[in-house]
Protein backbone atom coordinates (compact mmCIF):
# COMPACT_ATOMS: atom_id res chain seq x y z
CA UNK A 1 0.00 0.00 0.00
CA UNK A 2 1.43 3.74 -0.98
CA UNK A 3 2.14 4.98 2.94
CA UNK A 4 3.02 1.41 4.81
CA UNK A 5 5.33 -0.46 3.55
CA UNK A 6 7.83 -3.14 5.53
CA UNK A 7 11.35 -2.01 5.31
CA UNK A 8 14.65 -4.87 5.48
CA UNK A 9 16.95 -3.84 8.17
CA UNK A 10 20.66 -4.91 7.50
CA UNK A 11 22.11 -7.15 10.47
CA UNK A 12 26.00 -6.82 11.28
CA UNK A 13 26.33 -9.77 12.85
CA UNK A 14 28.80 -12.81 13.16
CA UNK A 15 29.15 -14.97 15.34
CA UNK A 16 29.38 -12.38 18.65
CA UNK A 17 25.93 -11.26 18.22
CA UNK A 18 24.26 -9.30 16.04
CA UNK A 19 24.03 -5.46 15.69
CA UNK A 20 21.36 -3.47 13.72
CA UNK A 21 22.60 0.42 13.08
CA UNK A 22 19.66 3.09 11.59
CA UNK A 23 20.58 6.19 9.84
CA UNK A 24 18.76 9.68 9.55
CA UNK A 25 18.32 9.86 5.67
CA UNK A 26 19.02 6.74 4.83
CA UNK A 27 17.51 4.07 2.61
CA UNK A 28 16.00 2.46 5.72
CA UNK A 29 15.14 5.53 7.63
CA UNK A 30 14.36 8.35 5.01
CA UNK A 31 13.59 11.35 6.98
CA UNK A 32 15.46 13.14 9.84
CA UNK A 33 14.58 11.67 12.99
CA UNK A 34 13.20 14.08 15.90
CA UNK A 35 12.08 11.54 18.63
CA UNK A 36 12.32 7.75 19.51
CA UNK A 37 9.83 6.01 21.68
CA UNK A 38 8.92 2.57 22.52
CA UNK A 39 5.95 0.45 23.34
CA UNK A 40 6.16 -2.56 25.69
CA UNK A 41 4.23 -4.07 28.40
CA UNK A 42 1.00 -4.53 26.67
CA UNK A 43 -1.84 -6.64 27.98
CA UNK A 44 -3.95 -9.22 25.49
CA UNK A 45 -6.32 -7.98 23.83
CA UNK A 46 -5.30 -4.44 24.06
CA UNK A 47 -5.92 -2.48 20.52
CA UNK A 48 -3.81 0.53 20.68
CA UNK A 49 -3.34 3.30 17.72
CA UNK A 50 -6.80 4.06 16.07
CA UNK A 51 -5.63 7.31 15.02
CA UNK A 52 -4.10 8.69 11.47
CA UNK A 53 -0.98 11.81 11.34
CA UNK A 54 -1.67 14.49 9.18
CA UNK A 55 2.13 14.93 8.66
CA UNK A 56 4.22 12.65 10.35
CA UNK A 57 6.74 9.86 9.04
CA UNK A 58 7.21 6.51 11.36
CA UNK A 59 9.47 3.28 11.24
CA UNK A 60 8.13 0.94 13.36
CA UNK A 61 10.46 -2.24 14.55
CA UNK A 62 9.42 -4.89 16.28
CA UNK A 63 12.76 -5.99 18.28
CA UNK A 64 11.42 -8.28 20.41
CA UNK A 65 7.97 -10.33 20.57
CA UNK A 66 5.64 -9.56 17.96
CA UNK A 67 2.48 -7.23 17.24
CA UNK A 68 0.25 -6.97 14.10
CA UNK A 69 -0.02 -3.27 12.65
CA UNK A 70 -2.95 -2.95 10.56
CA UNK A 71 -2.96 0.09 8.07
CA UNK A 72 -6.09 1.71 5.82
CA UNK A 73 -6.03 4.41 3.28
CA UNK A 74 -9.15 4.91 3.30
CA UNK A 75 -10.20 2.53 0.77
CA UNK A 76 -7.61 -0.53 1.07
CA UNK A 77 -6.60 -2.01 4.27
CA UNK A 78 -3.93 -4.01 5.04
CA UNK A 79 -2.08 -6.13 8.32
CA UNK A 80 1.22 -6.63 8.96
CA UNK A 81 2.61 -8.80 11.23
CA UNK A 82 5.94 -7.56 12.81
CA UNK A 83 8.21 -10.10 14.60
CA UNK A 84 11.51 -9.52 13.71
CA UNK A 85 14.37 -6.96 14.73
CA UNK A 86 15.72 -6.79 11.08
CA UNK A 87 12.45 -5.52 9.38
CA UNK A 88 10.70 -2.27 10.27
CA UNK A 89 7.28 -0.92 8.88
CA UNK A 90 7.58 2.38 7.56
CA UNK A 91 4.67 4.55 7.56
CA UNK A 92 3.78 7.74 6.35
CA UNK A 93 1.14 10.29 4.62
CA UNK A 94 -2.90 9.64 6.16
CA UNK A 95 -3.44 6.29 7.21
CA UNK A 96 -5.18 5.05 9.73
CA UNK A 97 -3.68 2.47 11.74
CA UNK A 98 -4.13 0.07 14.50
CA UNK A 99 -1.78 -2.25 16.87
CA UNK A 100 -2.99 -5.72 18.50
CA UNK A 101 -2.33 -9.19 19.28
CA UNK A 102 1.06 -7.88 21.31
CA UNK A 103 2.78 -10.65 22.81
CA UNK A 104 3.74 -10.31 26.17
CA UNK A 105 7.26 -9.16 25.58
CA UNK A 106 6.80 -6.73 22.79
CA UNK A 107 8.95 -4.14 22.49
CA UNK A 108 7.86 -2.02 19.58
CA UNK A 109 10.80 0.63 18.92
CA UNK A 110 9.54 3.64 16.90
CA UNK A 111 12.04 6.36 15.04
CA UNK A 112 9.36 9.45 13.90
CA UNK A 113 10.22 12.55 12.19
CA UNK A 114 8.29 15.14 14.17
CA UNK A 115 8.14 16.39 17.50
CA UNK A 116 5.40 15.12 19.71
CA UNK A 117 2.24 17.10 18.50
CA UNK A 118 -1.34 16.08 19.64
CA UNK A 119 -2.84 18.43 17.24
CA UNK A 120 -1.26 16.22 13.73
CA UNK A 121 -3.78 13.23 15.44
CA UNK A 122 -6.80 12.45 14.09
CA UNK A 123 -8.35 10.22 16.35
CA UNK A 124 -12.46 9.74 14.99
CA UNK A 125 -12.06 7.10 12.36
CA UNK A 126 -15.62 8.55 10.52
CA UNK A 127 -13.58 12.13 10.41
CA UNK A 128 -10.91 9.91 8.82
CA UNK A 129 -13.17 8.87 6.50
CA UNK A 130 -14.67 12.27 5.08
CA UNK A 131 -11.07 13.21 4.99
CA UNK A 132 -9.46 11.47 3.25
CA UNK A 133 -12.28 11.53 0.26
CA UNK A 134 -11.21 15.19 -0.08
CA UNK A 135 -6.87 14.27 -0.52
C1 LIG B 1 1.59 6.01 16.45
C2 LIG B 1 1.60 4.67 17.09
C3 LIG B 1 2.37 3.65 16.30
C4 LIG B 1 3.78 11.39 24.47
O1 LIG B 1 3.71 12.13 25.46
N1 LIG B 1 4.79 11.52 23.57
C5 LIG B 1 4.90 10.73 22.47
O2 LIG B 1 5.84 10.89 21.69
C6 LIG B 1 3.89 9.74 22.25
C7 LIG B 1 3.95 8.84 21.00
C8 LIG B 1 2.87 9.62 23.15
N2 LIG B 1 2.82 10.43 24.25
C9 LIG B 1 1.76 10.24 25.23
C10 LIG B 1 0.37 10.61 24.72
C11 LIG B 1 -0.54 9.67 25.46
O3 LIG B 1 -0.87 10.24 26.71
O4 LIG B 1 1.69 8.85 25.56
C12 LIG B 1 0.34 8.44 25.72
C13 LIG B 1 0.02 7.27 24.81
O5 LIG B 1 0.01 7.72 23.44
P1 LIG B 1 -0.95 7.11 22.35
O6 LIG B 1 -2.24 6.73 22.95
O7 LIG B 1 -0.99 8.04 21.17
O8 LIG B 1 -0.15 5.77 21.94
P2 LIG B 1 -0.46 4.74 20.79
O9 LIG B 1 0.30 3.53 21.10
O10 LIG B 1 -1.93 4.59 20.57
O11 LIG B 1 0.12 5.42 19.45
C14 LIG B 1 1.51 5.64 19.31
C15 LIG B 1 1.78 7.03 18.73
O12 LIG B 1 1.09 8.01 19.50
C16 LIG B 1 1.33 7.17 17.29
O13 LIG B 1 1.90 8.33 16.73
O14 LIG B 1 1.63 6.11 15.23
O15 LIG B 1 2.07 4.67 18.44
Amino acid sequence: MKGASLVNLDIHGDKSGSLIALEALSKQVPFEIKRVYYIFGVSDNIVRGKHAHYNLKQLLICVNGSVDISVEDGKNKEVFHLDRANQGLYIEGFIWREMKNFSKDTVLVVLASEHYNEADYIRDYSQFLNEVKDK
